[in-house]
């Protein structure tokens, strides 16, 4: 297949760069170590070719098979018309092709931007847009929805897309994903790019609007990765499972997936969290380490104990993308047998991880410190002032693994770094003894059990419903999730609107299913502050005493 290659910008052009005396300072304390993370991979690889890296199912694939597979996809990739630096939306499921063909972009230097399977044509076309990306990877069919549409839908809008890879059942214009995996002789003359190229692209959680890029260089990634590996002990022996989602930053890389292929250890993919089935595996496969949402591990935890199991052989299971209550958290060494380790940690950059000998009240009652000496954290108040130690503020941070900016994105990087400080918006605490304790979020954003949903995101959409004028989305305490979404409309005199047709006029418009309001509340006027500002605050106490008076006596 041949492809009309258009003048688009490098993916360079759009990334803010770390300045170069604090490079040159990561560089010279050797945590960026100058390596290219297929070129960690493929150490690895040569140490263990015969060992098992990577499982899914009945396919079980060794080192050896992983690398030459990766290494004749990178060429078929080349040759399918897609070059060096060229972006790629990558919609997989948790599967070993996931793993091969990002290795294989790694390889050619094409670079993934990492979406979620949830996402529907708004998001993605966004992503396309924004990244210029060439190229789109989706399943075919997945939980009854069919990606190969979605990708037409997307490719319409958006003019760079000019190649579409399917897992599955592909099309004769589609390229199959098994085929450009498939092993064979084919190989890049080319050493890889340098250790300071941009590597990948990460989704972020976003306050506002659309998912943001952010951008992550071989040299912070790889330290991400390796750190991350050593503070949760990984080593050869471990047999990391991933349920999360692939693409996000936690089973990537926290350690995750290039963590665990880092040192030689073993990947086992499978497409949900599940209990039974998760529990199953992980007996079966010998799982040693796993990262799970506080949902998820609430979930496994009353399975366990309702069917009287434990998880072994599981040492670790590490919990994060949400805070985890702290009673939730003292029940997974109780029911489970491992240690829990909670993670604390953001696409952004910055990880913050409790150690696995910790003491209880640290492992059950904080999020964990950061896990580079060389990360910085400042607690502010809302002026940017540091608040005195052990207050509550706002976290800033930098470090050898948290990007100065957002790709492409001068407006988001306006509001959400300062100086090269990245503000997340979290509320936290910082203890003497360096742990910190999230107490929740300034912004608007929604956390439902790790999947995070902007509200102004969502408030756009709303009026898209006939009758809706005014719209306000706010999260709704919850006991599983942490938090839900409810949104609160103000509607014209007279007219009616029922949480369906919000629903329906969100889904039609194609966003994430797990975006839509799970309850709708109709007030006659949506109430504002002093200056004129909707005023959350007044609403979150509105759904809590709602809920309150619902609770059953
Ligand atoms: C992880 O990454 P993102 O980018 O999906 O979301 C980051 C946000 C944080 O700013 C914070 O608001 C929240 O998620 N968060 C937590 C948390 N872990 C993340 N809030 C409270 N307690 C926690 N343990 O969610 C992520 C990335 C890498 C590793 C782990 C999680």
């Amino acid at each position: 297949m041949s492809v009309h290659a258009e003048p688009i910008a490098a993916t360079s052009q759009g990334v803010v760069p770390w300045p170069e005396d604090v490079a040159e300072r990561y560089r010279a304390e050797g945590l960026w170590a100058g390596l290219h993370l297929f070129e960690i991979f493929a150490r690895a690889a040569a140490e263990r070719p015969d060992a098992v890296a990577l499982v899914d199912g009945d396919v079980r694939l060794t080192y050896a098979e992983v690398l030459a597979r990766a290494d004749a996809g990178a060429r078929r990739l080349r040759d399918a018309g897609l070059a060096a630096d060229d972006r790629i939306i990558v919609q997989l499921p948790n599967t070993w092709q996931f793993v091969v063909l990002t290795l294989a972009c790694l390889r050619a230097g094409i670079v993934p931007v990492f979406a979620l399977p949830a996402h529907r044509a708004l998001e993605l076309t966004s992503l396309a847009q924004v990244a210029q990306a060439r190229a789109l990877v989706v399943p075919s069919v997945l939980r009854g929805f069919d990606h190969r549409e979605l990708a037409d839908t997307v490719r319409a809008d958006v003019p760079s897309l000019v190649v579409t890879l399917v897992l599955g059942d592909a099309r004769s214009t589609d390229l199959d994903v098994d085929a450009v995996v498939a092993p064979g002789p084919e190989r890049l003359a080319e050493p890889p790019a340098p250790s300071g190229a941009v590597a990948l692209f990460l989704l972020s959680g976003g306050t506002t609007g659309l998912p943001k890029l952010i951008a992550r260089t071989h040299d912070d990634y790889a330290y991400n990765a390796r750190q991350c590996g050593v503070i949760t002990g990984l080593d050869a022996s471990t047999v990391y499972l991933v349920t999360l989602p692939a693409g996000h930053n936690f089973p990537l890389a926290c350690p995750g997936i290039l963590g665990t292929l880092f040192v030689g250890g073993r990947v086992v993919m499978l497409a949900s969290p599940e209990p039974s089935r998760a529990l199953e595996v992980i007996a079966a496969e010998g799982v040693t380490v796993t990262a799970a949402v506080p949902a998820v591990a609430q979930r496994w935890v009353d399975h366990a104990a309702e069917h009287g199991l434990t998880a072994a052989p599981l040492q670790v299971l590490q919990v994060g993308g949400s805070r985890m209550p702290d009673e939730a958290a003292r029940k997974v060494t109780a029911v489970l047998g491992c240690t829990l380790q909670q993670v604390f940690g953001m696409a952004e950059g910055l990880i913050n991880m409790t150690r696995l000998d910790d003491p209880v009240e640290v492992i059950t009652g904080t999020q964990g410190r950061p896990i580079s000496a060389a990360d910085e954290i400042r607690v502010v108040d809302e002026e940017g002032a540091d608040v005195p130690a052990g207050e509550k503020g706002l976290i800033l941070t930098r470090g050898p693994y948290t990007p100065r900016g957002y790709y492409r994105s001068p407006e988001a990087n306006a509001r959400a770094f300062v100086d090269g400080w990245y503000g997340s918006g979290d509320v936290v605490e910082l203890r003497a003894d360096g742990n910190l304790v999230v107490h929740g979020r300034a912004h608007d954003l929604i956390n439902r059990g790790g999947e995070k949903i902007s509200a102004e995101e969502v408030e756009s959409l709303a009026y898209r419903v006939a009758d809706v004028e005014l719209a306000a989305a706010v999260a709704m305490p919850d006991p599983l999730l942490g938090q839900r979404l409810c949104l609160y409309v103000q509607v014209r005199p007279g007219a009616t609107v029922v949480l369906d047709d919000v629903r329906a006029a969100m889904t039609a418009a194609g966003i994430a299913a797990f975006k839509l309001p799970e309850r709708l509340v109709v007030i006659d006027e949506i109430p504002t502050t002093k200056v004129g500002k909707t005023d959350k605050r007044a609403l979150r106490d509105d759904i809590a005493r709602r809920l309150s008076l619902e609770e059953p006596a």
